[in-house]
């Protein structure tokens, strides 16, 4: 029923409006993104479920605005109109003064930091690549909004999507970019400072949707200084349809996720990298996100997919604050919705389901893995070196090759021309 056919009853029959609305008695009300009803991957309007329950999650927990989530990625458009608002601010920095006011070591970090600091890279005369700077943005890639959308855009703004988190907020940790050949990558060291600076200044989820096949021992230790810190990490598996591991993924660490993608037939996408050393899968393609200038558009990748369950790690960190990472990575892993097609995808044979995550959680069953460490900032350990010799690990975001814009079809506020 159309809104206008629902006024017009109001303005008629006001009275029996109110008895016999049907959606009164329906509790899991649909945010008002225009673009919600294409979210297939958080509430599937087809007949094949294949969703993970969000608005049953967020009826439970709509999320925490104190809650932050670290987004690691290629740069950021902080103007969005559907992402501006969730975007962290740093309490204690002034800007534009020229003073480190809060005395972290970074002048005038308001939204977080661009550590990428690289000898070459791809110049186009704006590529920003060679010094690391308190702005990350980037107006090269729209790998870091579409992961940022899918994690934390403004929910039920009337415009564009919804991101699972709700209201948490996103710190902007920028550490890829051009290389010479145009090609995007992520500097490994510059994602590690990123990871220590997330974690010193109170991030409690981080996002990281990129990888490579390569073991690096220092990044190991700064994702394990991070999650001693209390700070769940969640890693994409990449894209490559392979059984290889790939890292930071594959660091066998407790309260590090790693998350292959799901179709909308709950299959595993064909492109997405499974195996034992994959924790769950979660929706990964034909899914709508922001872009740069303002844009939309549909993607596929384990890129999208990893940061659903750091949207869903972060609602559990607002509904349970005092759990340590390896207590909500162990009920993230204990909730999936196990499927026969998904037996070989990962350990669970599973794909996420917000709503069961935050519902068991309420017999609070899970078992207790660890002491309460939740408390980011802490720095009673020293933090890890990072070696700037040592740039392997950091690799390649992981867009699928396929990848269709609907930008001709959708305009700046994500309405339907
Ligand atoms: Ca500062
Ligand atoms: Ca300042
Ligand atoms: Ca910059
Ligand atoms: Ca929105």
């Amino acid at each position: 029923m159309s809104n206008r056919l629902i006024f017009m009853v109001l303005l008629i029959f006001p009275g029996l409006f109110m008895v016999f609305n049907p959606d009164a008695a329906i509790s899991q009300e649909s945010p008002n993104d225009s673009l919600f009803s294409q979210q297939w991957g958080l509430n599937n309007l087809n007949t094949s479920e294949a969703d993970i329950n969000m608005l049953e999650a967020w009826d439970i927990e709509p999320g925490d605005p104190n809650v932050i989530v670290a987004v690691i990625d290629m740069g950021f458009d902080v103007n969005h109109s559907d992402l501006q608002n969730n975007i962290w601010k740093n309490p204690g920095e002034i800007p534009d003064n020229g003073i480190d006011d809060d005395q972290n070591g970074y002048i005038d970090d308001i939204i977080g930091w661009d550590f990428v600091n690289q000898s070459e890279g791809y110049d186009d005369g704006n590529s920003d690549f060679q010094n690391e700077d308190n702005d990350p943005t980037m107006a090269q890639s729209s790998h870091g909004n579409e992961v940022f959308g899918v994690l934390g855009a403004t929910t039920n703004n009337s415009i564009g999507i919804a991101g699972v988190t709700g209201r948490c907020k996103m710190m902007l940790i920028r550490a890829g970019y051009l290389n010479t050949e145009g090609k995007a990558v992520l500097s490994g060291a510059s994602i590690s400072k990123g990871i220590i600076y997330a974690t010193d200044n109170g991030a409690h989820v981080i996002n990281i949707s990129s990888g490579s096949n390569k073991y690096s021992n220092s990044y190991h230790d700064v994702l394990k200084y991070a999650i001693d810190h209390g700070v769940v990490i969640v890693c994409s598996a990449g894209n490559e349809g392979s059984n290889s591991p790939v890292y930071p993924a594959a660091y066998d660490l407790d309260g590090l996720i790693s998350v292959g993608a799901t179709t909308d037939e709950d299959k595993p996408a064909q492109f997405s990298n499974r195996g034992e050393w994959v924790d769950v899968s979660a929706p990964g393609q034909h899914i709508v996100s922001t872009m740069n200038n303002d844009r939309y558009g549909q993607i596929h990748g384990t890129s999208f997919s990893a940061p659903i369950v750091a949207g869903i790690a972060a609602l559990l960190v607002s509904h349970y604050p005092d759990w340590t990472p390896a207590q909500i990575k162990t009920q993230i892993m204990a909730t999936v919705d196990v499927r026969e097609s998904l037996k070989d995808a990962n350990a669970t044979s599973g794909r996420v389901n917000a709503y069961r995550a935050l519902l068991s959680a309420e017999t609070d069953d899970v078992t207790d893995t660890g002491s309460n460490n939740n408390t980011t900032g802490n720095t009673a350990q020293p933090e890890p070196a990072v070696s700037s010799g040592d740039d392997g690990g950091g690799g390649g975001c992981f867009l699928s090759l396929t990848r269709e814009s609907l930008s001709d079809c959708i305009d700046s506020k994500g309405v339907h021309k």
